[in-house]
């Protein structure tokens, strides 16, 4: 069973900016699927996206994997699949360290690179599918573009990225009901309001959202003429752009 994320739970003196750290790690899985909606359907889905659009022969990444969890669901989908290997990417160490015992524990021929970097110095090539699964959101905004160009010019004709983000919504009142709504899924999940408000203030200049539109607007500069968001739930979605 996973170990339960109870970071926040005792009242802080100093509530320090949330880093990907040895703590986070340990709790990972459960920490993610108790705050972000819909994060265990995303994975899924990210199989049937991997089985139509993987091609022999390509990569497929997995850019800012944490302990890998995109990476094992592009793996089970891609057994008829010839010649292709997934790279996984992560820059926090106590991730990459998890995330090579959890992929290394499971047999497969499907070749798996787990690599500590920063998903910006990386060169995206000859892929067939590339996600971004809550990843682009703790990136600072002036790196974004650039990613998402080098993400388009590496993609095959035909090829897809999945960018799954936290949204803010120009609405002021759907985005007030929508916040509400995700943090009334934190307390059903048996997060406090310490832990909620903790967290909250952790997260603040670390993980900064953009609208949708900003997104469409920018996956359009970086080349991607065919973007839709495939799946929302409350303030959290997941946009399929095609090359
Ligand atoms: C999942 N995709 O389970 N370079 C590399 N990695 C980075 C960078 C960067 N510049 N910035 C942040 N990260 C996963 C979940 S979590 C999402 C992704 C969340 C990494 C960071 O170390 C962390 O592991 C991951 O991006 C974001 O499907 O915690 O909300």
């Amino acid at each position: 069973m996973a170990n339960k994320d109870n970071i926040y739970n005792k009242p802080l003196q100093q509530i320090g900016g949330f880093t990907f750290d040895e703590q986070v790690a340990q709790v990972f899985p459960d920490m993610i699927k108790r705050s972000v909606p819909g994060y265990e359907k995303i994975i899924q889905t990210i199989a049937m996206i991997t089985e139509r659009k993987a091609v022999a022969n390509s990569n497929l990444y997995d850019l800012g994997c944490s302990l890998g969890a995109t990476t094992l669901s592009m793996r089970s989908a891609l057994k008829n699949t010839q010649g292709c290997q997934i790279i996984a990417v992560d820059s926090s160490e106590a991730m990459i360290k998890r995330c090579s015992e959890t992929i290394n524990a499971y047999r497969s021929d499907i070749p798996v690179s787990v690599l500590q970097e920063d998903i910006c110095n990386i060169k995206i090539e000859n892929a067939s599918v590339v996600v971004l699964n809550f990843t682009l959101q703790f990136l600072t905004p002036e790196k974004r573009l650039e990613l998402l160009t080098n993400i388009y010019n590496g993609l095959l004709p035909g090829g897809v990225l999945v960018l799954s983000e936290k949204f803010v919504f120009e609405d002021e009142l759907s985005h007030q009901l929508l916040i509400d709504l995700h943090l009334d899924f934190k307390r059903n999940n048996g997060y406090s309001e310490l832990e909620i408000s903790q967290k909250r203030s952790s997260l603040e200049n670390v993980l900064i959202a953009d609208t949708v539109e900003q997104h469409y607007q920018r996956l359009q500069k970086a080349g991607f003429e065919h973007n839709n968001l495939w799946y929302q739930c409350f303030n959290f979605g997941s946009i399929l752009s095609i090359k």
